[in-house]
């Protein structure tokens, strides 16, 4: 018998839309005792706008202030989709109020906010995530797979990038709507939390914890309009970072990030490199992997010279990660679908009473990464993790 599901998304731009599109999706295509229903949207829209968006969802209801939502006994999960200045107030009062939460990357804007979020849902017992939806894509499952599988061997190098260029004109603005990612105190910081910290949760879950790192960051504007008071301010996020890693695992990780790479949109990639082979992958051409075998992972044998070379996998077929559920081999699926995998294996968790990660004590570790990766690039110094 299906169970309802009442849901609440707070914040309907970018991300609202994901998860809204999730929320309607995922019961075509996931066979789950758990229906979300769109109860509510919520944001501080214009009335006008925010109808509009109910409509266009198919949310029944609509709120502009998230206090109210959360303190209604018809939500039963609340989808924070705000500003990450805002994730913490609110993660708290959803989780004092008993709610289940999927709450946007980065999850606050610093590590003791991390951590007082994690202690708020951990004493309230809620099922809680954060929405790092690169993990789910398939390709990137199949990459955890093959390392699980032994078919990386020992690892030596890990290496991530994440390259945009939507900032190098000078004449973008910060702060506001669509640029509250430039504006520090509202974002946290500039890529290091808003796209390393996929990179990050990437890499732990792929070749585990990050022990020390050392990091340089740069600010290639160094002012640019607020949208809010309309004066020139001094820019304070990172507009790139690059940091060097070391794993407990022994091997060395070079992440790079910035938002001034000519060409690139949504580059997000990482190669692992072993014993036994590499995988590589890239966002952009995100149906395959890259595989190089070397040694066979079942009779240990190196493979014959003449036959080896890198493997595109094209990652469509029914035994791959969660491809069962779409259409037939060779068809493609993207971007939209990670938010689908993540809110199917979230209610999965909640029909099997398991603990679906990433959960916010993971969330709060990327975040200690992130804090060292930043305060590192103050200093120059190495910064262990612990
Ligand atoms: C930034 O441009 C951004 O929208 C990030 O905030 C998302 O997390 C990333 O997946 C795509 O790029």
């Amino acid at each position: 018998m299906a169970k309802r599901l009442n849901v609440g998304v707070i914040g309907c731009g970018f991300m609202g839309r994901t998860h809204s599109n999730a929320l309607r999706r995922v019961n075509n295509f996931f066979t789950l005792e758990y229906h979300p229903v769109l109860k509510a949207i919520c944001a501080l829209e214009e009335e006008s706008k925010l109808k509009a968006f109910a409509d266009q969802w198919g949310y029944e209801s609509y709120e502009t202030d998230w206090h109210a939502l959360i303190a209604r006994d018809d939500i039963d999960q609340i989808e924070i989709c705000t500003p990450n200045v805002t994730h913490k107030e609110i993660a708290i009062a959803a989780a004092a109020a008993g709610k289940n939460i999927i709450c946007e990357k980065p999850m606050a804007m610093n590590v003791a906010e991390a951590e007082e979020m994690c202690a708020a849902v951990e004493k309230a017992g809620v099922p809680n995530m954060i929405s790092f939806n690169y993990r789910r894509v398939p390709a990137i499952s199949l990459a955890k797979q093959l390392i699980d599988e032994g078919r990386v061997g020992r690892p030596f190098h890990y290496r991530a990038t994440y390259l945009q260029d939507w900032t190098i004109s000078t004449d973008v603005p910060q702060g506001g709507d669509a640029l509250w990612r430039l504006d520090a105190k509202v974002a946290g910081s500039g890529v290091t939390g808003d796209l390393l910290a996929h990179s990050i949760d990437t890499a732990e879950w792929l070749n585990g914890p990050i022990q020390r790192v050392t990091a340089k960051t740069e600010i290639f504007v160094k002012q640019r309009k607020h949208v809010e008071t309309g004066k020139v301010e001094p820019v304070t996020i990172d507009d790139a970072c690059m940091f060097l890693a070391v794993f407990e695992n022994g091997s060395m990780g070079t992440f790079e990030s910035t938002r001034y790479a000519r060409g690139r949109k949504n580059f997000n990639t990482f190669e692992l490199n072993g014993s036994a082979g590499s995988v590589h992958f890239d966002l952009e051409d995100p149906q395959y992997l890259d595989y190089f075998k070397y040694l066979d992972p079942k009779s240990g044998e190196k493979i014959e010279d003449h036959v080896t070379g890198w493997q595109r996998i094209h990652v469509t077929n029914f035994e791959h990660p969660y491809m069962d559920h779409w259409w037939v081999p060779g068809c493609t699926i993207g971007y939209e679908h990670t938010f689908v995998h993540g809110l199917a294996d979230f209610l999965k968790g909640l029909e099997t009473g398991t603990h679906t990660q990433p959960d916010f004590r993971s969330g709060w570790r990327t975040q200690k990464v992130c804090d060292a990766v930043l305060a590192s690039a103050k200093t120059g110094q190495w910064i262990d993790i612990g």
